[in-house]
């Protein structure tokens, strides 16, 4: 039997007969140095929504595959939906394997942002969910930041190792490991990556020093993430590409602040204070009264509140109330942003679609 062939962009086993399965390539795909499948090059050549997804099994054995290996796990997470992007029993599966803990898209943050006090941030939540990473670094998998202070701080962790790295689906995992093949020459191709969750489909091997592997790896689905309720066009206006630019509403009692027609937080009092919106610059944010709210979401979700651009499809929103105890929260709409809500004694109603997380948090940039 000849050698299985591997596609090199997601992972995936090739094979020329079945069209509608996963890994198709047209017989005439394998005369090329490296083969990727159908799937692969419509994503990277169309920006085509693939039909396959990896499926929760994909994830079992990833994590049994990993908890049985000698191996140093780079974990990055989404800083842009930190909670949103957490691996839930990743801890428990990395058993004795020490932990990286990367945070990625530090481009989409403000300039301002103090980077050591986000990293004591970041290893604070990350011990509350029971992880003890041994290092914490922030990079932009896509801009280039500190990829290379990371590529050397995996080379020190790992002791002749090999590397996992893993995490969510659309945290970066791929972008990230270009980034390294750019930088080590480790193929002559890249891996497929795109805006849609769930891109790479299996384990993708590269080699590194020492005959050791570095591994990327097919993201976990949070189906809690905003990712998941919205279509293409609709995460296209809520992935930030570029730093974000707080929005500053200084409100009264009993004011509402819709997030497109995505979300919705309603300020119940007590007193006048300062809501900060965090989230895409192309999301358009609308402030109205809270007794006009209602009445507005009906009449104009779809429309002026856009997205959803089809209301009829999207679900329900649903509320949750939160008093804040603390100098400063965030309110979190997993994978849509965040509104920081100043001052200890604060009411909020917050709405997301129904199945979608809202958290609350101490504030990720206070
Ligand atoms: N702003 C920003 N976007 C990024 C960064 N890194 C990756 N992205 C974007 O995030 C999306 C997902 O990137 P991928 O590298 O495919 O993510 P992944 O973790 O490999 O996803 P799966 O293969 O689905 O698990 C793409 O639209 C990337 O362009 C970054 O540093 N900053
Ligand atoms: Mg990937």
């Amino acid at each position: 039997m000849s050698k299985q062939i591997i596609c090199a962009g997601c992972g995936i086993p090739i094979q020329t007969e079945d069209e509608t399965r996963p890994g198709y390539a047209p017989p005439s795909a394998l005369e090329r140095e490296s083969v990727v499948c159908r799937r692969c090059f419509r994503l990277t050549h169309y920006n085509e929504v693939p039909d396959i997804a990896p499926t929760d099994d994909d994830f079992i054995r990833l994590l049994q595959r990993i908890g049985e290996s000698d191996a140093l796990i780079v974990y990055l997470v989404d800083i842009f939906d930190f909670n949103g992007s957490w691996v839930s029993g990743l801890g428990r599966f990395a058993g004795k394997n020490d932990i990286l803990l990367v945070g990625n898209k530090i481009d989409v943050l403000p300039k301002s942002t103090n980077k050591d006090k986000l990293k004591r941030w970041l290893r604070r939540m990350a011990n509350e969910y029971g992880i003890h990473p041994v290092d914490v670094l922030l990079i932009s998998a896509e801009k280039g930041f500190g990829v290379r202070e990371l590529a050397e701080r995996m080379d020190e962790w790992r002791q002749g190792k090999d590397v996992f790295v893993v995490g969510c689906t659309n945290v970066g995992k791929s972008t990230f490991i270009n980034r390294l093949i750019s930088l080590y020459g480790l193929s002559n191709r890249k891996v497929t990556t795109s805006a849609f969750p769930g891109t790479t489909l299996n384990f993708i091997e590269l080699p590194l020093a020492g005959g050791r592997v570095l591994y990327d790896t097919p993201g976990v689905i949070n189906r809690h993430q905003m990712a998941h309720a919205v279509t293409y066009d609709e995460l296209k206006i809520i992935l930030p590409k570029k730093e974000i630019r707080p929005k500053v509403y200084q409100l009264n009692e009993r004011q509402t602040i819709f997030l497109g027609g995505l979300a919705r937080i309603d300020y119940m009092g007590a007193g006048r204070r300062s809501l900060v919106v965090y989230a895409s610059n192309d999301l358009y944010i609308h402030r109205t009264k809270w007794e006009n709210a209602d009445a507005l979401y009906k009449e104009q979700v779809g429309k002026l509140l856009a997205p959803p651009y089809h209301p009829e499809d999207f679900p329900e929103l649903v509320r949750q109330d939160f008093s804040i105890d603390d100098e400063e929260s965030d309110i979190v709409f997993s994978g849509l942003g965040w509104v920081s809500v100043k001052g200890v004694g604060a009411t909020v109603r917050a709405y997301a679609p129904k199945g979608i997380h809202i958290i609350k948090r101490p504030s990720i940039i206070g």
